[in-house]
């Protein structure tokens, strides 16, 4: 296998995922997609990791879409087979990790770079990011899953907007459409995502998956996401998570989850 195209980075809890090809504005090629899916469900199974944060190299580019070299030559069935790979192996894994992910959004995040950030947990973006699907211009649909996260992201209006007119939008109107949460210098933008995650690190991880799996409940198919949040809650009061949140409020200490 040729040279890695992600670096890994540890600060305390945090793992700082950092898609490196920069020389092609960090576009997506299926080995960077077969290394991310491996360092998330490493950093999954990696118990000192409370929270990921994905993010690109460079000034330019969080990640600029799938590598458009590598798909240009895909016929309908090797199309079809590659979406529900990609799916699997990294976009639905992203979303379902029970690990919370801040994608940090550094620059172009576009097509499969947008459809990556989607599936993050959180979305911070630098002033000046630049997020679209521009798939439509190149005879292509969105093909991670950007048809449904941007549409449950923003609305079907927006995101039919967005889609049709293969436009790009500011990180400032993506805030104001509630594509991302928070806006910032590109100076403080990874500043921002570690004051989050700092955040993130103090409350129970067991809660958060369980959080994590009833609000995604809600996106599929045939799941009462109702139901999803009822069995999750009861759960909780079977972990040391809760045991030691609720001792540590009535002795009025901070909680050590562990
Ligand atoms: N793929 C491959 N190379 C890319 C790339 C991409 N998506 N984006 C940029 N690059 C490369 C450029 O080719 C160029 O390489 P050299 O020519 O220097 O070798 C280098 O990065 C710098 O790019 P530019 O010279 O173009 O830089 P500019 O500042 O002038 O422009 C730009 C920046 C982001 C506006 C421009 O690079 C651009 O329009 N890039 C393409 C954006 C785009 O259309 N992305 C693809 C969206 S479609 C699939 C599922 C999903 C998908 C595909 C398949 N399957 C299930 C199979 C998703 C598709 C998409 O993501």
């Amino acid at each position: 296998m040729s040279e890695s195209n992600i670096i890994i980075e540890n600060t305390d809890s945090v793992r700082t995922i950092t898609i490196n090809r920069p020389k092609q504005l960090n576009a997506l090629n299926s080995q960077t997609i077969s290394e991310l899916s491996e360092a998330l469900k490493e950093a999954e199974k990696d118990t000192a990791v409370k929270v990921i944060i994905l993010t690109g190299s460079g000034e330019k580019a969080f990640v600029a879409g799938a590598d458009i070299k590598e798909f240009a030559s895909f016929s309908v069935e090797e199309g079809k087979k590659l979406s529900k790979e990609g799916h699997d192996k990294l976009f639905d894994l992203a979303q379902n990790l029970s690990t919370p992910i801040i994608a940090a959004i550094n620059g172009f995040a576009l097509g499969g770079g947008l459809e990556l950030a989607m599936s993050a947990h959180l979305r911070v973006a630098s002033e000046n990011a630049k997020m679209g699907l521009p798939e439509v211009s190149l005879g292509v649909i969105p093909g991670y899953g950007g048809t449904q996260r941007l549409a449950q992201l923003v609305g079907r209006g927006k995101a039919l907007e967005m889609i049709a007119t293969a436009g790009m939008i500011s990180a400032e109107d993506a805030q104001q459409w509630g594509l991302v949460n928070h806006v910032t210098s590109p100076d403080g933008l990874m500043e921002k995502c570690h004051e989050l995650a700092s955040k993130i690190v103090k409350n129970s991880s067991s809660a958060i998956s369980l959080a994590i799996k009833a609000v995604n409940a809600n996106y599929v198919d045939g799941v009462d996401g109702f139901a999803t949040e009822i069995e999750e809650f009861g759960n909780c009061f079977g972990t040391d998570d809760f045991k030691e949140g609720t001792s540590a409020f009535i002795e009025r200490r901070k909680p050590n989850f562990k």
